[in-house]
């Protein structure tokens, strides 16, 4: 523990030095010496994004919480962004109550499976209540019920090559997290909102809810998890697709 914090005020303290006196490049060479670099770092968003990214890891614990709410403060509206998926794949499984749906979960694991909604909902259930905030400045708070993640992955067996889990949906918006935000605690893949099923706008059947991080990480429509060393052969490499399109890989909150 010594060890550890002695470790973090050395970085922290490094990070600080080298951003203020050579400028932020210096800050992210640092940074990249100790795997603190996200998958996002080149391009536009280059070396603050990695500082942002770099000091959240090491100033904060890795498994600080969310704050999770009472059930009074469960917001009566709830907003829905965007529409369910239209691809064919999806509308098929929709109007078959997703009895037909499976979530693949692959890539760095010792054992591949598949899981159905009724599989997943066997395992042992948690529940959230957590402020959900989307980037464009509106949130709400509601109760979410589903699987840890990490019940999911310890089922499968991570391999100690994995650095981060991506996430497929049946739109484009496709993530990822490290393997911190993987393993926390409050990291759920969630089949249930406010005591009923998930509606289809909200991500049926299966959604990730990243309590740690702005709304946009918590990926709806789920088909696929896969386990990666690296993602650079995903998409643009940028690590999701919020990246591609003028958003940060990183939104921690
Ligand atoms: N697959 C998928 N997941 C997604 C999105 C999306 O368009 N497709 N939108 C994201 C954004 S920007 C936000 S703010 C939240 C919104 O969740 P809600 O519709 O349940 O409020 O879902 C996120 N997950
Ligand atoms: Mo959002």
């Amino acid at each position: 523990m010594t060890r550890l914090i002695t470790r973090r005020r050395l970085i922290t303290t490094g990070l600080a030095a080298a951003a203020g006196a050579s400028g932020l490049a210096a800050a992210a060479r640092l940074a990249d010496r100790y795997g603190l670099i996200p998958p996002d770092h080149g391009g536009i968003y280059g070396a603050g994004e990695t500082l942002t990214y770099a000091a959240q890891r090491v100033l904060m614990s890795h498994h600080s919480m969310a704050r999770e709410f009472d059930r009074g403060d469960i917001s009566r509206v709830a907003p829905v962004n965007g529409a369910p998926p239209e691809t064919d794949a999806y509308q098929r499984l929709s109007s078959g109550a997703f009895a037909e749906w499976r979530l693949l979960v692959d890539g760095l694991v010792a054992r591949p499976s598949s899981f159905s909604l009724a599989e997943l909902q066997r395992l042992p259930s948690r529940s959230q209540i957590t402020h959900q905030a989307c980037e464009e400045g509106w949130s709400f708070i509601a109760q979410w019920t589903g699987v840890s993640l990490s019940d999911v992955l310890s089922l499968v067996g991570v391999s100690t090559r994995a650095q981060y889990v991506a996430f497929f949906p049946f739109d484009q918006s496709w993530d990822s997290l490290d393997m911190s935000d993987a393993w926390h605690p409050q990291t759920l893949l969630a089949y249930g909102m406010n005591g009923q099923e998930l509606s289809s706008g909200h991500g049926a059947p299966l959604r990730l809810r990243v309590p740690r991080q702005l709304g946009y990480k918590s990926v709806k429509y789920l088909s696929r998890i896969t386990v990666v060393d690296t993602l650079n052969g995903i998409g643009k490499g940028l690590g999701s697709w919020s990246p591609e399109i003028g958003y940060s890989w990183y939104a921690g909150i």
